[in-house]
């Protein structure tokens, strides 16, 4: 099998380019802007796909299939250009077109804006489940909300983050189909008579649809996004009239703010009821939308749930089971039995936590204003699931209290979690031991009561982001060894490379790789930071969220170690290295944000004195998002994956870095641990307390003082935080000594021992070159391909349906 090729020549390639410049742009090649002809190209690119798209339509018109439909807040897709081109074969036509009207490929590329849809885990896993369905050929559609801002722009000033808007439709965004026509209206507010709701406020969501291409395989499935708009009386003639302008706008402005931004700040009573309005937009558009799919092809409710899977990313999306409930009995007059029996064959749900902080509860207060008739259909899934437990633990009111969907103390707050366990037929974690805490912690009673509903399906990572599209060099020489490219679509071919571990020309060729892209590295980062990293140093990377639990502050902790190591001479064992970081934190987070101070604070150091830069240079990229980690992953040779064990559900950069032939430092952590099984323990650096002993240690009295008195070093490094800025940043030391909620102390001197053994294994770089084959070539299982047909399998049973 070879990459799908439309065979266009190029020559029917500049025409189309020429055609689409002069009908859609309205412009000519003499006088086209750069963003003229990046858009004409885009859509030249379009235009292929949506043949594509057509014929995988017309086949599941024909075919009627089951419909896997993914619910997500967040999507975080990447430059769509680059994987348009390569997943179309017209990278070459398109490159020769462009040549021939003496335009440069790499300038269009830079016109094309990442999609400001996502944020962090989530949101990519979501992405390449999407990439992974289309891949494996199985009919599905994602939705999502089309935010205007996005997340937001990072920058640093003075070292502290600062968030800007990130406007990525700018100047439009050629991949959308809008749909006006389409608009669904969504309901707010209002009252409930005799089960009957009348909302007080409509505001109406307008669908665009993207086109999700597969790889090495004609079908085509969507993503469809949407945007909030007010409804065309919501402008205010009279008081524009009067001149107040600003009123006169009002009720549109309150309307189109939920799709404005991706999780507002909600440190706010009114930011939290915008996120639990935009939860329930999304979820009233895609219901609507699915329910329309399915009569297309269908009519009645009996074969509902033989053609529709709805799986639900995280609780954000788990309003729609209420949702589905309520047009049941209300719009389509179903007895409460049988919508149950429907809900409950329809979604399934996964979790991607184990911080019972994070699981998602509303005040019954802002859902009876907010939704008046979901907070009676939440009452009564109540209702009848307490009787369920009632029966399996007669006079047990603990039980009852603990599983309730109402959590009654300190406040009356709706638990989305427990709504989802009760509402779906699947529940599932993101990695084995993730999983395992979910039912035995997080979500413990549950488990005991239903045991059958819960799963693992490991997280993946789409083989074709991260290695065709981010690292080029690899794939080509991975490619030239095992004779073609296929392996992006069948990643256990991977292990074929495991006897090119002792070929010494092959490890050659591997080092210089990684060299290569160590080089592109400290280009950007020598532009959009100033500071010279060393191509030749060990690129050692801790790129995600920050988050007090991810252990960003271990990280520079082990910096200021060096630092102290270096100005007293010990230099012996030391290896040069590039610590780079990449990551936003919430605006409204201050003790992650007061972290990132203090990474900067501590590179301003090192890459400010020569004798420390001679071993450690340090840059923290700004805006890390799926372009920057294109960039930083083909380049690592060491993977920071070094959160408390127990905390991280699964983690996703730990599979990318390791599929890029990086090492990784980690703890016994979500799917560290799977990794380090296939890798192989000798190819992976393993310190830290495991998450029974974390539990173990919290439960005996921890006192991180003691820790701190009993470790010189460490001593010295928590009195450099104390100090380090005249004293702003002496919170953290503050913090560490009497809380440490994250058990740094305790994990700081096994992570520091095994950063000695990962520098002495870096100086034998022939020994690490097999190690990073090894890693690359034991990787094939964490293809999101292979998520894909685990979820296929236990989930969703939903047979591949390939182009007839
Ligand atoms: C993340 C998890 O933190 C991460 O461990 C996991 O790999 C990823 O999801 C994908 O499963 N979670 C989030 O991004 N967000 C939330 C709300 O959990």
């Amino acid at each position: 099998m070879t990459v799908a090729n439309d065979g266009v020549p190029a020559d029917e390639f500049e025409t189309d380019l020429l055609r689409n410049l002069a009908h859609q742009r309205g412009t000519t090649r003499q006088s086209a802007s750069a963003q003229d002809i990046y858009q004409a190209l885009a859509l030249t690119v379009r235009d292929r796909l949506v043949d594509r798209y057509v014929k995988t339509a017309a086949t599941y018109y024909e075919t009627n299939p089951r419909f896997v439909y993914y619910l997500s807040a967040e999507y975080m897709l990447g430059k769509q250009l680059p994987q348009n081109l390569l997943y179309s074969g017209l990278q070459n036509q398109a490159r020769d077109a462009l040549e021939k009207l003496g335009l440069d490929p790499a300038e269009l590329e830079d016109l094309d804006v990442e999609p400001g849809l996502g944020n962090g885990g989530l949101g990519r896993l979501a992405a390449c489940i999407l990439d992974a369905l289309a891949t494996e050929d199985i009919p599905a559609v994602g939705y999502g909300i089309r935010y205007d801002l996005g997340i937001f722009k990072q920058t640093f000033e003075d070292g502290a983050q600062v968030e800007r808007p990130d406007d990525w439709t700018f100047y439009g965004n050629p991949w959308e189909f809008a749909a006006p026509d389409d608009q669904q209206p969504v309901g707010f507010y209002g009252k409930v008579e005799d089960g009957k709701w009348t909302p007080d406020e409509i505001v109406l969501g307008e669908p665009s649809h993207m086109l999700v291409p597969g790889y090495g395989t004609q079908t085509v499935n969507l993503i469809r996004l949407w945007r909030a708009r007010a409804s065309r009386a919501s402008f205010d003639l009279s008081r524009f009239g009067e001149g107040r302008y600003g009123e006169a706008v009002d009720a549109i402005v309150r309307s189109e703010n939920i799709s404005k931004v991706l999780y507002p700040d909600d440190s706010t009573e009114l930011g939290r009821e915008l996120r639990l309005k935009q939860q329930h937009f999304l979820v009233t558009c895609a219901l609507r939308d699915i329910v329309r799919r399915y009569r297309l092809r269908n009519t009645g409710w009996d074969t509902f749930t033989e053609k529709v899977t709805v799986q639900l990313n995280d609780t954000h999306p788990v309003m729609a089971i209420a949702e589905l409930m309520r047009v049941l009995l209300d719009e389509e007059g179903l007895d409460w039995d049988r919508a149950w029996l429907i809900v409950r064959g329809t979604f399934a749900y996964t979790c991607h936590t184990l911080l019972p902080e994070a699981l998602e509860t509303w005040p019954v207060a802002l859902v009876e204003r907010l939704l008046p008739r979901h907070m009676e259909i939440i009452y009564l899934i109540n209702f009848h699931f307490l009787q369920e437990v009632e029966q399996a633990y007669p006079g047990d009111p603990g039980k009852l209290r603990e599983l309730s969907i109402i959590q009654e103390e300190p406040e009356r707050r709706v638990r989305m979690a427990h709504l989802a366990v009760v509402g779906a037929k699947a529940v599932n974690g993101v990695a084995e031991l993730h999983s395992k805490l979910l039912r035995e912690t997080t979500l413990r009673p549950f488990a005991e009561l239903w045991p059958e509903r819960f799963h693992n399906v490991t997280n993946g990572v789409s083989p074709r982001r991260f290695m065709l599209i981010a690292n080029p060099r690899l794939t080509g020489l991975i490619s030239s060894r095992l004779g073609d490219h296929d392996w992006l679509r069948d990643l256990d071919r991977l292990s074929d490379l495991e006897r090119a571990v002792d070929d010494s020309a092959f490890r050659d060729q591997w080092r210089e790789v990684k060299r290569a892209n160590r080089r592109d590295l400290a280009r950007y980062a020598r532009a959009v930071t100033g500071v010279a990293l060393d191509p030749d140093a060990m690129a050692d990377v801790m790129i995600k969220r920050f988050h007090e639990y991810k252990r960003q502050l271990l990280r520079v902790m082990h910096v200021i170690t060096l630092i102290h190591r270096i100005r007293r001479g010990e230099t012996a064992g030391l290896v040069p290295r590039s610590v780079i970081f990449g990551g936003k934190a919430a605006p409204g987070y201050y003790a992650a944000k007061r972290i990132m101070r203090l990474a900067n604070a501590v590179a301003d150091v090192v890459n400010g004195d020569p004798q420390l830069s001679a071993y450690v240079r340090m840059a923290f990229l700004p805006n890390y998002n799926v372009s920057g980690a294109e960039l930083i992953i083909p380049a690592a040779d060491l993977s920071e994956q070094i959160s408390l064990a127990g905390k991280e559900a699964s983690g996703t950069s730990n599979m990318k870095l390791a599929l890029n032939g990086a090492l990784t430092i980690g703890t016994l952590d979500g799917a560290n641990v799977e990794i380090r099984d296939r890798v192989g323990a000798g190819n992976f650096f393993l310190f830290g307390l495991d998450a029974g002993q974390a539990v173990a240690l919290k439960q005996a009295g921890y006192r991180p003082r003691s820790w701190y008195e009993a470790d010189w070093e460490l001593r010295e490094t928590i009195d450099f935080i104390a100090t380090i800025d005249d004293g702003a940043l002496r919170e953290i030391a503050d913090d560490l000594l009497n809380r440490d909620e994250y058990l740094t102390l305790a994990d700081y001197r096994a992570y520091i021992e095994c950063q000695d053994e990962v520098a002495h294994a870096w100086e034998d770089r022939d020994a690490w070159t097999r190690m990073s084959i090894l890693n690359a070539a034991r990787s094939g299982f964490f293809s999101a391909d292979r998520t894909v047909r685990d979820y296929g399998r236990e989930i969703w049973h939903t047979p591949a349906v390939p182009e007839v």
